[in-house]
């Protein structure tokens, strides 16, 4: 049965002071966990889902620098910029994830959209007019990481399902640099990676919906250890309609190319 957002979610998103005490909380720490924020059954109803489809998933492990770019001839082969990390995972996109699932119903609804534009500063947030980008389950298995990175988005909302028995911790920075003025910040990016630089932990539960902000501030997820695999949704919107992953980032993250 296809249940009304207000059955699956147990947090007011609606009521005007937990938006302003989110919205507060967002600004002053680059990042927002609302913890149990959905109701236990829809957790375990979507840790037996994800599990059902984790034979789909597309597995990648790559290398690429801190901000996701190509290397550059401008900078020596050993300089940070050109600095190689490791990302291992497995993904499942949109269009694998069943019409019924809540996940659908979180994601298209208009009251959490609009929860999640108000925290953002935008008017209105809009789905991938690609079948792949807009949902995703990520799967990280034992060794299984998310290497430092900024993303290339302002925000990114995520859904923890299931958390493994050991590592699969998200580490991060806050405003380590100003992408709008094209601060690339390399000595603290260097601290970083060679763990100098103590990063922050963000504890996070299955049920935690998490708000953030990854353009500025550098983050990781540490290998999962342990035989519990780490199941974890992304909602990804857009500021306008109409927006679709470009056909070779489709082939990188998801190894198949929309008709
Ligand atoms: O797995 C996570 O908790 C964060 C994911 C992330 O940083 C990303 O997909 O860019
Ligand atoms: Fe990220």
């Amino acid at each position: 049965m296809i249940k009304d957002l207000l059955e699956i979610i147990s947090c007011p998103i609606e009521d005007r002071d937990f938006v302003i005490s989110s919205k507060k909380k967002l600004e002053e720490d680059g990042a927002l966990t609302i913890p149990d924020f959905l109701n236990k059954r829809v957790v375990s109803d979507l840790v037996k889902e994800a599990k059902s489809h984790q034979h789909l998933a597309f597995y990648t492990k790559s290398t690429h620098n801190v901000y996701l770019t190509p290397n550059s001839q401008e900078y020596a082969e050993d300089h940070i910029f050109n600095r190689q990390i490791i990302s291992s995972k497995g993904c499942i996109t949109t269009d694998q994830i069943p019409n019924n699932s809540h996940l659908k119903t979180i994601y298209k609804s208009d009251i959490f959209k609009n929860f999640i534009a108000n925290l953002v500063n935008e008017k209105a947030l809009y789905e991938y007019e690609d079948p792949f980008s807009s949902i995703n389950v990520h799967y990280a298995s034992e060794g299984q990481e998310l290497g430092w990175h900024f993303d290339n988005s302002s925000f990114a909302v995520t859904l923890l399902l299931q958390k493994p028995k050991g590592g699969g911790v998200f580490e991060y920075v806050k405003d380590v640099r100003d992408s709008e003025k094209a601060d690339f910040a390399f000595e603290k990016v260097e601290r970083i990676v060679e763990g100098t630089l103590k990063p922050s932990i963000l504890e996070i539960q299955p049920g935690t919906l998490v708000l953030f902000k990854g353009k500025n501030s550098m983050h990781r997820v540490t290998p999962t250890i342990g035989d519990l695999t780490r199941y974890l949704v992304v909602f990804a919107y857009n500021s306008k309609p109409g927006v679709s992953l470009s056909k070779s980032a489709q082939k990188t993250f998801y190894g198949r190319i929309a008709e």
